[in-house]
């Protein structure tokens, strides 16, 4: 989804090129996540006024125009205490243009400006309460009406501070944001806020900072706080409680210090690697270089403080490195990410696996009626891939569910339900609600996430990181591997005191330990994959076939060809081929097919001689050697044998590289497909 960054220099003297080139280089670092316009504030040089820079399209574009107006945003000037904005769009309300783009204003004079990531979804009464009162709306989106309210709240409240007034703002706001606010009458001052979407900030300082925490400024008189207070349908806005500063307060030892506010680590990382992760009602305040971080109420179990986090993530490990593509580094990264997953857990020597994340749930885990995964897209295919071993290996019914149907069918959900909540981001729209939605109903939620701090980490109860590493293409492979990895372990360790099984988990470890050469060896079939993809790049449509474990390896190859190559391309289920799908082979159509020898050996056999009775000519992907299998076809692809269950981890592979071929060959942009976002944080 979109990003936000803001940079705030203080006694840290800058050029406004290098402010510039700060908030630009922070905007091309959140590009994967996805955006179709972009912008940036920052002062103009005679300090009366802003600047906004706004463009559709990519970041280089807003470069080139940053560029060509060096000399008017006064680009050689030095100034020693300076905030910017900047922020990629990816639109929800009104179309992708220079108007709705951000920062948004209020009002021609640029009083006050925001970024927002999010959806305000009571736009439409604030923006009729506020047209009463004059405000004219220049874009189509539900953010200006932020804008426009603090201005208005501004001219309202004339002694209230700058965070004072976002704290007003956003109690009449319903939605999800994130939000970074710069205003004319606050020079030096940055006020940023969440609810429901991303938000942190890295601080740099010339020493190491003193303290690893930021202590909370709760409200003396907050309890009004969750009341609703809607501006519409009466005359004026509702004055509600101001939250006040106490004497508590410590302010950081530096006086000379950087803040970067971006909507995740990678584009602070290169700056600093200390960072603040922001909670949901958090108010963030830099004053005077001084950062404090306030909440209108305080909740029982809420901290005294946040925590400043040491960022382990190494900069190089979020670039590309010599691949041409993020998602081909991250396809060849598998042999170690897959090791990432196990590490600290698996034990190979005694057999024993260690899932310190749920761990003391364990217990409570093994009493439950039943486990329901719940994911989008290819993390959902991650469940597909597993359900099968979960059900062997905890002898309990396994739900495997697509979020947002899982929420349209609003499905019976008990106390003594396991619920389980797969995704990269951690901040999946569609999954967070699923969550809560579980949460509500008593159940135990699972996290399952590759982004530490994300949102369903940390409103899981217990969880497993799936230690990937960032994934920065849009789509999905890595991530997908470990996913399905830290399944398997989970299976296992449900399954650790059953003699009976004892044959089936020491096979099962055993797959897992040859995981990281076998994987190699399937990334030799790079070249022989390329020469099909030569072949297939010019077709409508690509059919994938299979069944059993390797069935989401066909979900998952058709989402890869489609997301990236925009061809068209299905996931059948071989059992259900004569219920339909053969009706679409002939000697033309582009087919797949998945043929490994598992216990479902001989059924895939039938579907291929069905399929080449045809006249069809299907692409074969099977075990090394199975001469049996490539005698009915002349274009194989051959993967090492592993234990069946695993098998899906192997088959994969072959697929994500076929899509980033077609992709390559066919001009497409790899690392981010049109219409989509890596994160997609609106339902
Ligand atoms: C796949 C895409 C997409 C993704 C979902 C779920 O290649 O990236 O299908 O898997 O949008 O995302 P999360 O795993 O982040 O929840
Ligand atoms: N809802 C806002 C808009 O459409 C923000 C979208 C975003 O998250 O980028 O402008």
């Amino acid at each position: 989804m979109c990003g936000i960054f803001a940079y705030l220099n203080y006694l840290t003297p800058k050029t406004r090129l290098e402010i510039l080139e700060l908030l630009v280089n922070g905007l091309k670092r959140l590009e994967y996540r996805g955006y179709d316009s972009a912008g940036v504030a920052i002062d103009t040089p005679d300090g009366k006024d802003m600047a906004l820079v706004k463009k559709n399209g990519k970041v280089k574009i807003l470069e080139d125009e940053i560029a060509s107006r060096r000399d008017e945003l006064g680009a050689n000037e030095t100034v020693n205490i300076h905030v910017g904005i900047a922020h990629t769009r990816w639109a929800t309300h009104g179309v992708p243009n220079v108007a709705n783009s951000h920062p948004q204003r209020s009002d021609a004079g640029h009083s006050f400006v925001v970024v927002h990531n999010g959806i305000v979804t009571n736009y439409k009464e604030v923006k009729t309460f506020l047209e009463k009162q004059g405000h004219k709306f220049e874009s189509d989106t539900d953010t200006e009406i932020i804008a426009k309210l603090i201005h208005h709240l501004y001219e309202k409240h004339p002694t209230y501070s700058f965070r004072e007034l976002v704290e007003q703002v956003i109690q009449q706001l319903e939605g999800a944001f994130a939000l970074c606010f710069k205003s004319k009458h606050f020079p030096g001052e940055c006020v940023a806020t969440r609810r429901g979407s991303p938000l942190l900030v890295g601080i740099k300082t010339k020493n190491r900072l003193e303290t690893d925490h930021i202590p909370i400024l709760y409200g003396k008189d907050g309890d009004n706080n969750h009341q609703e207070h809607r501006p519409h349908g009466r005359g004026e806005l509702p004055t509600l409680p101001r939250s006040e500063s106490t004497s508590e307060f410590q302010p950081l030892e530096d006086k000379e210090v950087e803040y970067f506010f971006a909507s995740d680590a990678s584009a602070v990382i290169e700056h600093t690697n200390r960072v603040i992760y922001f909670e949901d009602y958090d108010v963030a305040a830099v004053k005077d270089g001084v950062l404090s971080i306030h909440r209108l109420k305080r909740l029982t179990d809420d901290p005294h403080a946040r925590e400043i986090t040491t960022l382990k993530l190494q900069l190089q490990e979020i670039m590309k490195g010599s691949y041409s593509y993020f998602m081909q580094k991250e396809i060849f990264e598998q042999p170690e990410s897959v090791v990432n997953t196990m590490r600290g857990r698996l034990n190979f020597e005694d057999g024993t696996i260690t899932l310190g994340g749920i761990k003391e749930y364990i217990p409570e885990i093994k009493r439950c009626r039943r486990l329901m995964l719940i994911a989008c897209g290819t993390s959902y295919h991650s469940a597909v891939a597993t359900r099968q071993l979960l059900e062997e290996l905890t002898e309990l019914p396994v739900m495997v569910e697509l979020a947002s149907d899982f929420l349209d069918r609003t499905t019976p959900v008990f106390r003594d339900d396991v619920c389980f909540f797969i995704s990269q981001s951690g901040e999946t729209a569609d999954t967070l609600m699923a969550l809560r939605y579980c949460k509500l109903r008593g159940a135990l939620i699972v996290g399952i996430t590759n982004t530490v701090g994300s949102s369903i980490c940390r409103e899981s109860h217990c969880g497993v990181h799936v230690n990937a590493g960032p994934e920065i293409g849009v789509a999905s492979t890595k991530a997908y591997t470990s996913q399905f990895i830290s399944l398997v372990m989970f299976a296992l360790v449900m399954s650790e005191d059953r003699i009976s099984l004892r044959q089936r988990r020491h096979e099962i470890i055993n797959g897992l330990k040859q995981l990281e050469s076998q994987i190699k060896q399937v990334l030799k079939l790079d070249q022989k994959v390329l020469e099909l993809a030569k072949e297939l790049y010019n077709q409508k449509s690509l059919l994938i076939m299979g069944r059993g474990y390797n069935f989401a390896t066909c979900l998952e190859g058709a989402l890869k060809v489609k997301e990236l190559t925009y061809m068209h391309s299905e996931g059948i289920m071989a059992g259900e081929l004569k219920h339909g799908p053969l009706a679409l082979i002939d000697d033309s159509m582009p087919v797949m097919m998945i043929v490994m020898r598992d216990p479902v050996y001989i059924k895939c056999m039938n579907a291929l001689q069905q399929v080449t009775a045809r006249e069809g000519r299907p692409i074969v992907i099977c075990e090394e050697g199975d001469k049996e299998t490539m005698s009915f076809t002349d274009r194989a692809l051959e993967v090492p044998r592993t234990v069946d269950c695993l098998q899906g981890i192997l088959t994969v592979i072959p697929m994500q590289l076929l899509s980033y071929h077609i992709a390559v060959l066919r001009g497409c942009n790899v690392d981010c497909p049109r219409n989509l976002a890596k994160s997609v944080t609106v339902e």
